[in-house]
């Protein structure tokens, strides 16, 4: 089915599969990330649970005015007057990351649950939260995890939680199946870290281009309330064009061993984050010439 990257409309597949019939086998759910690079699990959360905390998200983008007048609050359309369509705001965004309904989920028993029986110990989650509150018209561009937070373990793995329903038309995640194969991808993109290298931090703009130059497939899924989906820092990732009238609110969010080291960019009461990527006065290296440096 077509579908809309940020630039690009191509066929991608909807046939995800899910990971619920070995959850309680962690030998079995390790062997598949390592394999797929992904574990889709349906219902993992209790969905009355993830719609308390989008009930408190969306109450304060009321307040913020990021809601359309006099509409339903629970169906999150967004506020055409609004400035800003992208979810840039409330990535970070303690007033929205520390609602105790959005820690239930993405520090909840769970999903703590869940990491401990994968990583065969105590599990850590970073402090800083991604939480995208994205508008009609954003996506996300093309990319591996790594470059982003890659300064402790690299076993570290991302969560990506949906605070309601993600039909495809609102923009959900997708990925390039295989992408965590693409051996050289890995060790030069793969190895770079946007904060050291000044680098773009996608790795493409152009979808087809990634499959024809290195194989994959574009592949995504409708999600629901209670999903997730959680997966390797190697596996190259974006998100569609969100084309409804809803605002697409979601959380990536990273786990880890607590015993391992951790990036320190993002925890802390403050993480400090990209302290150099995209910052004021700081030159970004083109993507082309990072690309024809790395060789691929
Ligand atoms: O939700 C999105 O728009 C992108 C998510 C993402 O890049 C991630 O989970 O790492």
């Amino acid at each position: 089915m077509k579908l809309p990257f940020i630039n690009q409309e191509i066929d991608v597949n909807i046939d995800m599969r899910d990971s619920n019939d070995i959850l309680d086998n962690p030998d079995a759910l390790r062997y598949r990330i390592a394999d797929d690079g992904y574990l889709l699990i349906r219902g993992l959360h209790d969905k009355e649970t993830v719609l308390t905390a989008r009930h408190q998200i969306l109450e304060k983008l009321d307040e913020k005015g990021m809601l359309a007048p006099d509409t339903p609050l629970m169906k999150g359309i967004f506020n055409p007057e609004y400035p800003e369509p992208t979810s840039t705001g409330s990535m970070g965004n303690i007033d929205l990351t520390h609602l105790p309904g959005f820690k239930a989920v993405v520090e909840g028993e769970s999903i703590m649950r869940f990491f401990q029986l994968l990583l065969g110990g105590e599990a850590r989650t970073f402090d800083f939260k991604w939480l995208r509150t994205a508008g009609p018209g954003s996506g996300s561009p093309i990319h591996y995890d790594i470059v982003f937070m890659g300064r402790g373990t690299k076993d570290l793995y991302s969560c990506w939680t949906p605070f309601g329903d993600v039909t495809l038309d609102m923009g959900p995640i997708v990925f390039c199946l295989g992408s965590n194969r693409f051996d050289k991808v890995r060790e030069t993109y793969g190895a770079s870290d946007v904060d050291r290298d000044l680098i773009e931090g996608h790795f493409s703009d152009d979808p087809s281009e990634v499959i024809n130059k290195f194989g994959g497939r574009w592949t995504t899924t409708t999600f629901s309330a209670g999903d997730v989906i959680i997966f390797s820092m190697y596996l190259m990732h974006a998100s569609l064009v969100n084309t409804s009238n809803r605002i697409r609110i979601t959380a990536d969010t990273r786990y880890q061993l607590a015993s391992e080291p951790i990036d320190e960019r993002w925890i802390g009461k403050k993480p400090k984050g990209h302290y150099a990527w995209k910052q004021k006065d700081v030159n970004i290296e083109p993507l082309e010439d990072s690309r024809r440096k790395w060789g691929v």
